[in-house]
This record gives C-alpha cells, sequence and structure tokens, in this order.
C-alpha cells in the first residue's frame, strides 16, 4: 500500500476519533492482510536513551533506502506531567524526508484506548514501511505490551542501573530479543552492564523459537554499535522469515488483541459470553472484534 503523509496522518486521526466505523474498519482489514514491514519495539525506562537511539536507527534505515514509519508513545502526560522523563531528547528527523513519518500517542488517561490505537496505528503502518518503530516506555510488566504488537523487541538498560536486569532475572518480564546497553561511552560502567545482562539473559529459559537473545553496546551520543544492532535486528528477521515462524507469531498476536480487546470492552463476563475466540490464520482480528461487538454489545 502507498499513502502519502497527510493521507496517512488524516487516517490515523480518523482511527483516533472512529475506531469503529465501517472505513475504518475496511483500511484495518486491507492493511493487515498486506504487512509490508518488520516492526521494532524499542523499549526501556524514561532517561535510557530510547528516542536518541530511534534517531540513530532512523538514519542508518534511511541511509540503506529503507522507509521507516514511528510510533513514539509518550505516558508522559499521565500523572507524572513529564517530569520523570527529565532532558528527553526529541527525535531528529527531516521532515522534507518522504521515507519517515513520525506519530506521537500520548497516554492522557486512558491507558487501555492507548493499547488499541497504537496496535491500529502499527497495523496501517505496517502495510506501508519497511520498517515500523515503536517507542514505548516500560519498566516492568508493560514490556508485554510491545511484545504483542512487535517482531522484534528490543530493551534499553542504562549503565549503572540494577532494576531492569531485577525485573529480567524475576522472570517478570518476557525476554527480549535484543537488550541494547546505552550510553556505552560511560567506559567501564556500560561494560559492567552489558555482562550483567548477558548473565541474566543466559540464566533465561530458551525460547520456543530457539532465538538466542543477544546483547549490544551502544552509544547514541559517540555513534558506536548501531549498525551492529542494525545487523542483530536483520538475523531476528531473517530467523523469523525461517519455517513461517513471522506469520505464526503474528497470527498469535492477533489472537491475544482480539481477548484484550474484547475484555476491555466487556469485561470479564463478556469474554466468557464470547466463546471460542480462535483466529482461523490469516483472519483480520478487527473483523472479529467488530462482529463480536455487534453481538455483544
Ligand atoms: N552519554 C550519553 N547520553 C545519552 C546517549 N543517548 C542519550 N543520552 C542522553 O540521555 C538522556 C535521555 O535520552 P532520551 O533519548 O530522551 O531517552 P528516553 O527517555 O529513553 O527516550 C538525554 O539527555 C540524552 O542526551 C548516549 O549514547 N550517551
Ligand atoms: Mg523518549
Amino acid at each position: 500500500m502507498t499513502m502519502d503523509k497527510p493521507t496517512l496522518a488524516a487516517a490515523l486521526a480518523r482511527l483516533e476519533r472512529a475506531p469503529d466505523a465501517d472505513d475504518v474498519r475496511a483500511l484495518l482489514d486491507d492493511s493487515y492482510r498486506a504487512p509490508r514491514g518488520h516492526v521494532v519495539g524499542v523499549t526501556g525506562p524514561p532517561g535510557v536513551g530510547k528516542s536518541t537511539l530511534l534517531s540513530a536507527l532512523i538514519a542508518a534505515w534511511r541511509a540503506r533506502g529503507e522507509t521507516v514509519g514511528v510510533i513514539a508513545v509518550d505516558p508522559s502526560s499521565r500523572r507524572t506531567g513529564g517530569a520523570l522523563l527529565g532532558d528527553r531528547a526529541r527525535l531528529a528527523t527531516d521532515p522534507s524526508d518522504d521515507g519517515v513519518f513520525v506519530r506521537s500517542m500520548a497516554a492522557r488517561d486512558r491507558l487501555g484506548g492507548l493499547a488499541e490505537l497504537t496496535l491500529g496505528a502499527m497495523v496501517i503502518m505496517r502495510a506501508i514501511f519497511d520498517i515500523v518503530l515503536v517507542e514505548t516506555v516500560g519498566v516492568g510488566q508493560s514490556e508485554t505490551d510491545v511484545a504483542g504488537i512487535a517482531d522484534t523487541v528490543v530493551f534499553c538498560v542504562q549503565p549503572g542501573s540494577g532494576d531492569s536486569l531485577q525485573f529480567m532475572k524475576a522472570g517478570i518480564v518476557e525476554i527480549p530479543h535484543l537488550v541494547a546497553v546505552t550510553k556505552a561511552d560511560l567506559g567501564v560502567m556500560a561494560e559492567r552492564a552489558a555482562s550483567d545482562v548477558t548473565g541474566a539473559l543466559s540464566l533465561a529459559e530458551p525460547d520456543s523459537a530457539a532465538w538466542q537473545p543477544r546483547t549490544l553496546l551502544v552509544s547514541s551520543r559517540a555513534r558506536t554499535g548501531v549498525p551492529e544492532l542494525i545487523a542483530a535486528i536483520d538475523a531476528h528477521r531473517r530467523h523469523l522469515t525461517e519455517g513461517g515462524r513471522r506469520a505464526l507469531a503474528r497470527h498469535a498476536q492477533a489472537e491475544l488483541w482480539l481477548v484484550e480487546a474484547i475484555r476491555d470492552r466487556f469485561g470479564r463476563h463478556g469474554l466468557a459470553r464470547a466463546g471460542d475466540l480462535s483466529l482461523p490464520p490469516g483472519k483480520s482480528p478487527f473483523a472479529r472484534i467488530a462482529e463480536l461487538s455487534r453481538r455483544l454489545g
């Protein structure tokens, strides 16, 4: 699918205003059936360096001619009023470049709705761009949100912060595909963090798809480690291509969205009344959500 930036911006605004409208459903279904890009989720605590890293990744992908759509989920307007985020970096992209499109989404006070909105935006952008990048803040269980929409999950860890590792060791977060230790220019502290991460990952159960998670040291400031991170994302992308793993993983994600959307809208009781929520392979979950909403609502 091709769409120029103003048309895409209008489609996303319409998705936000009228997620159940017939034209929106039709766009979601068409987009779901024609995935083009690879979805990369970048997550980690506020201040770890995600946005700065995104800018570096985007530049690298654009240099090899790939188009990039970005969804930056910003929870700062919710309660924290931005205070937590401190000196945050804005994404640096060239507004005249038609190969990059950035959409920010603020959580405000509607976190449930945000998950469904992010999902819809991702599906539309996945049909248009070579790469879809999703930046989300995660410090604990919320990492699983991005795991539900991304093909490749990159978890960012800051040197000198033990917390993220504790979550991983305790099995609270799903094991990411890649761990980026940011701010590698901090030297020995970053190297220590990297070996701690590698140690924590070695304790994890190998995932069923037999992917061995990797640890990478990156510095967006010193511009080191970014090509290696890109290569690791490429390697995971190839891994998913083998044996139809990507299609299987996306199908499992879509079945989860269906359950979550029905639970969000109609509660546990609605979920029970919905009955069998398995999805035939390749079938769009959006059409199913609409069907069920009509029946349950
Ligand atoms: N030393 C160093 N600082 C960095 C690096 N990347 C980002 N930062 C700084 O870390 C702070 C938070 O970065 P930001 O990208 O906004 O983090 P986010 O909240 O995870 O998106 C900013 O002050 C950045 O300048 C890096 O590679 N090295
Ligand atoms: Mg950020």
